[in-house]
This record gives C-alpha cells, structure tokens and sequence, in this order.
C-alpha cells in the first residue's frame, strides 16, 4: 500500500504516534471498504458500536456485578452493565442476562463449568465436522478434554427429503442411549432452522438440560426471523458480533434463577477476572440498534440475500450442503462443480479477486480441514452495507467466474474492477 492509498480513518492520534501499527490499521479499513465480505461469522458494526468499544470504559477494573464490585469508581459501569442486561433480556424475551463473557467459546466454558463436573459428566452434540463447533467437543478443546462428548449424526439418507438436516429422531436415541447431562444445539455451519422445541423435548426425556448456542443466528433471533430458543431452552449462548453485528463477545441467558446464579460465579470467579467495560458499553450499544425496528428488516433481508445467494450459484451447478438455506448462511459444496478445486484454492482465488469467504468441511468431507471441500458463504456483511438480491445475482456471477477461471490473474483484476465500482456504490456505515 502506497500513502495516497491510505483511506481518510479519523485516528488522528495512532496516525501521528506510531505510523507503523497506523499503516496496517488504514489498510485494513481500506481492504474492508472495497472488499466483499462473504464470511458468514463477520459483520460491519454501527459508528456507534465502534466509538463505545474504543471509549475510555477500557480504563476501569469493574470486577464483580453491578452493585457488587471490588472496585471504586464502577458508578458508571454499573449503570450500563445494567442497560446491557436489560436490553439483552428484551430482545430475546428471557429473565437473566450475563454480558460479561470475553467470547463465545468462554461463554460456553461458563456454561459447562456451571452445570457440569469435569472428568466425567457426558454432552451430547453434533460434531465439528459436520458443522458445530469446537467449543461443543473437540478432543483438543477444554470441552473435548475435561467432559465427555457424544454426537448425534445429521441424516443421511439420500432417499428423504431432509438429507444433510438434523436427524431428530437420532439425537434421541443417541441422548437415549448415553443419558448426557447436558444436550447441546446450536452450530457455525448449518444452514436450517433449529427445532429449539423438538430439543427440549428430547432432553426431557432423557432427563438433559438443554443448551442452546445461538452464536451464528442471534441476530435473525432477535430480528423475529429464526425461532427463539426461549422458552425452550434451559441455558442459551451467543456471541455479540456475528448477525448480531455488536462488538466481538460473548453473552449467556437464562429463564431459571439457580441457572442464572450458577452463571454468574462460573463466569467471575471462575473464568474471568476483569470484565472487558468498554466492550460491555458496545453491546448495549448494539443491543438497542438490535431493538430498533429496522432491525427486523435487516434480518429478513439477511435471509432473503442467503437465498437469492444460495439460488444463483445452484443455478451456476454447485451443490448446496442439505439442499439450501434457511439462515445466514451456506456452505458450498464444490465437488460437483469441478471435481478437483478444492475450498483451500477457492478462497484464495476469490480473495485475490475481493470476495472474502472461508473454506469449511462438508459433512464427511473426504478432504482435511485445511483443504476441504467446501466454502462457507453468509449474507450479514454484505446486507449490512444495502446489497439487496438483485446483488446476490452478480456476487454469484463474480464467484462462478473466478472459481471457474482457476484463479486466473486477469479475470480476477477485473472482478475485483468490478466489485471496487459496487463498494462505492455501497459505501460500509462510517
Ligand atoms: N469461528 C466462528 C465461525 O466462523 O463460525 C465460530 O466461532
């Protein structure tokens, strides 16, 4: 990046002090600018959020809850801890709020630290590899290493009509069978809606609490587009920055009081210190934009982006995982298409031509995690800055011409021309 390159960022400060941290901050707002940005997780947050989250709150210690902290001068803080939790319980319509986790994966570790006794109680959930996550389970991860993980399988038999869906009747008899203490839904990588009610009553019967990690779909939740987990749900966990376009954290919910307290301690002491007040101060930001009523616009048109999205690249003879969208978000398989490219070289090659995505595992994908299959796509980012479906036509196009030119220098210039010219059709909210 040359100087005159450098974009108008209004950090008059990092500017002057330290050009080389500077540099590397204008070009990033430069890259996200002219860039589209398809990765189903991100999002652009409001002026608004960005100046909460880089206010002075970063200064204050405020351990503790409001009206119960170990530190003086948390007045404030305590008055917009506690606008964050009310925001946070009107829009997903529950009695107890916790906004204190660092992220999504920490909000989940609260979770399984409240409820559950490491080194033996046993979970039930879909694996990383056929979309969840690697805070449900992973061997490597703290939920893989001090609990027990069973999964439940998607459905795969070709002759139904919900191939690559979740496969209710097999979570049954999984949570039947291995009786978990606790079951989880709730994925990063699955395009339909979650039967939050089905759930509940799967863990009635085997007598499961029921958790619900709504990370990828808080913001279709909250906009009245997915159903809600509540009052389905025992315990629910988010993280604040994905369709929910707040800044990067993570929240946890509850309708049950001896829950809710349980939270509270397995979140400060038990796996934070400090909670981070300027980010606190963002969410409650982003949770009142979440309320306004343009919210609920947004997020069906989210969803109708998805489709629009998901409909012209079948129509350009990609598969889609499960046959479609009902969400954000899609993941591609590519394999139909061209039996050779992988998502490692698709990513790489949209890049080089502005379109942002993340090579993802399809569902027994025969390929490694570094080079896959398939390619996840999500509309929050794009719709953030008022693409519509008409838009969805050409993204499908730009993709179809790149993955099929192999990644082709010249063909990627031009789509990148191209994608330049709609970005500043579409500027991103300063
Ligand atoms: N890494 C996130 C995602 O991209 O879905 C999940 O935590």
């Amino acid at each position: 990046m040359t100087t005159d390159t450098i974009p108008e960022t209004n950090l008059p400060h990092i500017s002057s002090q330290d050009p080389d941290v500077y540099k590397y901050i204008a070009a990033e707002q430069l890259r996200q600018e002219y860039t589209l940005e398809l990765i189903a997780s991100e999002n652009h947050v409001s002026p608004a959020v960005r100046e909460a989250a880089g206010s002075v709150l970063t200064n204050k210690y405020a351990e503790g809850y409001p009206g119960r902290r170990y530190y003086g001068g948390c007045e404030f803080h305590d008055s917009i801890e506690d606008i964050a939790r009310d925001r946070a319980k009107e829009l997903f319509n529950c009695q107890f709020a916790n906004v204190q986790p660092h992220s999504g994966a920490q909000a989940n570790a609260a979770v399984f630290f409240a409820l559950m006794q490491p080194g033996g109680d046993t979970f039930a959930s879909l694996v990383l590899s056929d979309g969840g996550h690697l805070s449900h389970g992973m061997k490597i991860n703290f939920s893989g290493k001090y609990f027990n993980p069973v999964h439940y399988p998607l459905n795969y038999d070709l002759e139904t009509d919900n191939y690559e869906h979740i496969d209710y009747d097999a979570v049954r008899d999984v949570c039947l069978e291995h009786k978990p203490k606790m079951l989880l839904c709730g994925y990063s990588a699955y395009p339909r809606i979650i039967d939050f009610k089905r759930f509940r009553e799967i863990a009635d019967e085997c007598g499961a609490l029921l958790m619900a990690d709504i990370a990828h779909i808080a913001g279709l939740v909250a906009g009245g587009v997915h159903p809600s987990p509540f009052p389905h749900a025992h315990i629910v966990t988010t993280t604040t920055h994905k369709t929910l376009r707040g800044p990067r954290g993570g929240m946890i919910m509850t309708d049950d009081e001896d829950i809710a307290k349980k939270i509270d301690k397995s979140v400060f002491p038990g796996m934070q210190g400090g909670p981070l007040m300027h980010i606190i101060a963002a969410k409650a930001v982003a949770y009142g934009e979440a309320l306004d009523p343009s919210f609920k616009a947004y997020a069906a048109q989210v969803v109708a982006n998805a489709q629009a999205l998901a409909s012209a690249l079948v129509d350009h003879g990609y598969r889609l995982v499960s046959g479609g969208t009902d969400n954000h978000l899609m993941l591609v398989d590519l394999r139909p298409k061209d039996e050779n490219l992988t998502g490692a070289d698709a990513e790489t090659w949209l890049e080089k031509a502005g379109i942002i995505t993340n090579k993802n595992g399809i569902p027994r994908d025969p390929r490694p995690p570094m080079q896959t299959s398939g390619l996840r796509l999500g509309t929050p980012a794009l719709t953030t800055r008022g693409l519509k479906e008409d838009q969805m036509q050409t993204v499908a196009d730009w993709i179809d011409t790149v993955l099929t030119s192999k990644g082709d220098t010249a063909t990627a210039a031009t789509v990148r021309d191209e994608i330049r010219a709609l970005c500043e059709q579409f500027p991103l909210p300063h």
